[in-house]
């Protein structure tokens, strides 16, 4: 039994190098990138098997980024391959301050956009301890809400706990549709991740992170609700209980892919019988181990977590 199965889209990740623009840069360094492989390869470093699934053209781009998460520990073999779509790209123009951060996505047409639910080894979801996917997933296509709609309550009819994070991406879709999409999914989820300005600007959301999430829980009983909220630490809900965690101070050297680490850093460690406070600890720690790396992904061990922890104890809240 694999304990977390994640799935979505994983493109690849061209950025020049820091301080070149990209209308001039000549060099380009490839990383693979997604938020649902980053929580697998980020639950993988953390000690857990984890495998990610999706659609990828058999192509040597597709396979290299089947190669990438590999090399992670990462299981791809629910990957199913296609000769007639793309591999999805994004460009990354690193920001420096006054100038910010440019991210172009380049993913029409990619082959994951035409994943169908019975293309997908849904025996493997029912047996995994955990299936997790974002709110990119279903922004992609028509298909591929369905196929996270059909996923998602396969998983949880079958006792998976289904885990979810809201992840908007307005280059994707605007807030009222993707809310109308979140609404549909919300029933099949157990444990829900939402960066507060999420809550608030796609799902209408007020007051502080405690209020969020109890409206939430009531709303749609998830069994447990995290609300990140930054610099300002982390909260979650679970049976009624709030549980509060600060952020540990990192040097940002690149962002991307620090919500995924903090997921997969929480998941690695519920998945190892971590209670509620350890999770979101791991999750706090993680997220900050992340930003000092470059590339989408958090390179790190058991080891790192537990030095961050020992050193800087609960954390920052402000
Ligand atoms: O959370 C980081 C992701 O945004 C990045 O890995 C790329 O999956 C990605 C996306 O769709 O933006």
């Amino acid at each position: 039994m694999t304990a977390l199965v994640t799935f979505g889209e994983t493109m690849l990740r061209l950025s020049p190098p820091r301080g070149e623009r990209l209308e001039t840069a000549r060099e380009f360094e490839v990383q693979a990138g997604g938020a649902e492989s980053n929580v697998a390869v980020a639950a993988a470093r953390l000690g857990r098997d984890a495998a990610w699934f999706s659609k990828l053209p058999d192509s040597p781009l597709g396979r290299r980024v089947v190669g990438e998460l590999r090399s992670h520990g990462v299981d791809t073999e629910g990957v199913v391959w296609d000769d007639d779509h793309r591999q999805g790209l994004y460009y990354l123009e690193h920001g420096v301050a006054p100038r910010p951060t440019n991210v172009i996505y380049d993913r029409a047409d990619a082959a994951v956009t035409t994943l169908e639910t019975n293309e997908v080894d849904l025996d493997a979801v029912r047996d995994a301890a955990v299936c997790y996917t974002s709110g990119i997933t279903p922004a992609l296509s028509e298909t591929l809400r369905a196929t996270t709609a059909d996923v998602l309550a396969a998983a949880q009819s079958a006792g998976t706990t289904t885990a979810f994070d809201l992840n908007y991406r307005a280059k994707l879709w605007s807030p009222e549709e993707a809310a109308e999409a979140y609404r549909d999914l919300f029933d099949s989820i157990d444990v829900l991740f939402a960066a507060q300005r999420d809550a608030e600007n796609v799902l209408g959301r007020d007051g502080d992170a405690e209020s969020i999430a109890r409206g939430l829980a009531a709303d749609y009983d998830f069994e447990t609700v995290v609300v990140t909220r930054g610099a300002t630490g982390s909260l979650a809900l679970s049976d009624g209980d709030v549980y509060e965690q600060g952020v540990y101070e990192a040097e940002t050297h690149d962002a991307i892919g620090t919500g995924d680490a903090f997921v997969g850093g929480y998941l690695a460690k519920y998945l190892a019988g971590g209670d509620v406070a350890e999770s979101l600890q791991w999750a706090s720690a993680t997220a900050s181990l992340k930003r000092t790396l470059e590339g989408d992904i958090a390179v790190v061990t058991p080891e790192d977590i537990e030095r961050v922890v020992s050193e800087e104890g609960e954390g920052i809240s402000r």
